[in-house]
């Protein structure tokens, strides 16, 4: 699941709304959102039905002139304000919400027409790299909240050598979605002793729980407002900082995809252009506004963003990758006789054998060997998948 987070009124019910097309209260103050909003997104990737040169037909996700659109799980946030991890504004009740998230779109308002608690002020007075910053703090003094209380006799059980840090740690931070290899990924970041951790200093525990949040929670940055102008100069200095950035005008997507939605336009979430399709059903205004849309943004940078912050969050910062898992691997169809009708989105790093208990445990369990399409070749249980492999598992055990 990939969190929307940031500080109030930056546009994330807006990016939410566009890349969901679930309704989400948006206005232009502080607090809009209260209650976070759930929805479904998609993550767009070239469907291998034009590789095969087949006609699919899709089950769990959806095909569009060769376009595979995956369904994942966003959220999208209350607004975020300085002092949050003590309580300050909706606080307590924003980190929650991003506890179970695997990784975050961090929503910067890259125009700086926001102050520092989200109220509007003249665009080009707030500097969107602070934003960026307190985010950065606010994050990691939630994670030294939950922690620091029980810390003192975490580190002294782990010395007693009854049960060691690491089993210590993941227990304790279980909840917040964070597993073993990011503890131990943020240990060796830091090289504190994993031995002594009484001897730790409590800015070595920051220091620790800093590298924590890096990996637990990698975030990258959508500018968004790129429309306006003093968002350009901005968006080169966020891109100094070690992040991945994508310039975005959410507004924008969300005016393509209502129009999409009601046949207007031929708009694909993440394409560089968009026709009109039903000229007549246009009123000046949206004429306007689509107008607006291909002049200042599409031209100019190829996409709203939307999808490709999607993209990023789910390829780049989890490394996932997409499987197409069939039954008959000459026809490429399940036992209904459909066509690739199923992709699942997948950690680099899967095995044959973890995408069938993926799809069922029973072909997990029952595992004897896989196919994969594209070379017809057998391959293990231990075969480490690539991004678009087709895959017939064979199994002593029937699914379902
Ligand atoms: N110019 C411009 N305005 C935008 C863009 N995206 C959102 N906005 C505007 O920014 C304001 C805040 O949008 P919301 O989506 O409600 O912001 P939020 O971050 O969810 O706000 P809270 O829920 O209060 O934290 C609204 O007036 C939006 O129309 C954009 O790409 N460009
Ligand atoms: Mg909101």
């Amino acid at each position: 699941m990939c969190g929307i987070v940031g500080k109030p009124n930056t546009g994330k019910s807006t990016f939410f709304s566009a890349a969901t097309l679930a309704p989400a209260e948006i206005a232009n103050y502080p607090f809009t959102t209260i209650k976070p909003n759930r929805g479904i997104g998609y993550i767009r990737t070239p469907c291998v039905c034009t590789e095969f040169n087949v006609k699919d037909n899709p089950k769990n996700s959806l095909c569009m002139d060769g376009i595979r659109l995956i369904p994942v799980e966003l959220i999208d946030c209350a607004g975020l304000v300085p002092g949050a991890w003590q309580g300050r504004g909706l606080g307590n009740q924003f980190l929650d919400e991003i506890r179970k998230a695997d990784a975050l779109i961090h929503i910067v308002d890259a125009a700086g027409a926001t102050d520092s608690e989200g109220r509007l002020c003249k665009p080009g007075t707030r500097d969107p790299v602070e934003d960026v910053k307190f985010l950065e703090t606010e994050m990691t003094m939630w994670f030294a909240q939950i922690l620091k209380r029980d810390w003192p006799k975490l580190a002294r059980t782990a010395e007693s050598g009854t049960e060691d840090l690491l089993t210590l740690l993941e227990e304790r931070l279980s909840g917040l979605a964070i597993r073993r290899a990011h503890i131990f990924d943020a240990l060796r970041k830091t090289e504190l002793s994993e031995e002594k951790p009484t001897a730790w200093s409590e800015e070595d525990l920051i220091r620790f729980l800093d590298a924590l949040r890096k990996t637990s929670k990698p975030m990258l940055l959508a500018a968004n407002k790129i429309d306006l102008p003093p968002a350009e100069d901005n968006l080169e200095r966020l891109k100094e900082l070690n992040y991945i950035v994508v310039p975005c005008c959410a507004e924008a997507e969300l005016v393509l995809r209502r129009a999409a939605e009601k046949g207007l336009v031929n708009y694909k979430p993440g394409d560089c252009n968009f026709t009109v399709t039903k000229p007549e059903g246009l009123t000046e205004a949206q004429k306007k506004a689509l107008q607006m849309v291909q002049e200042k943004i599409l031209q100019k940078l190829e996409s709203t963003g939307v999808q490709e912050a999607v993209n990023m969050a789910f390829f780049k910062l989890l490394n996932m990758i997409v499987v197409y898992p069939v039954e008959d691997v000459e026809h490429l169809t399940d036992h209904e006789g459909r066509v690739l009708p199923d992709a699942y989105v997948v950690p680099y790093g899967t095995t044959a054998r973890q995408l069938a208990y993926t799809v069922h445990t029973d072909l997990g369990e029952g595992f004897i060997y896989a196919v994969e399409a594209h070379e017809k070749k057998r391959i293990g249980e231990n075969h480490v998948l690539k991004d678009r492999d087709v895959v017939s598992i064979i199994s002593a055990k029937k699914r379902g």
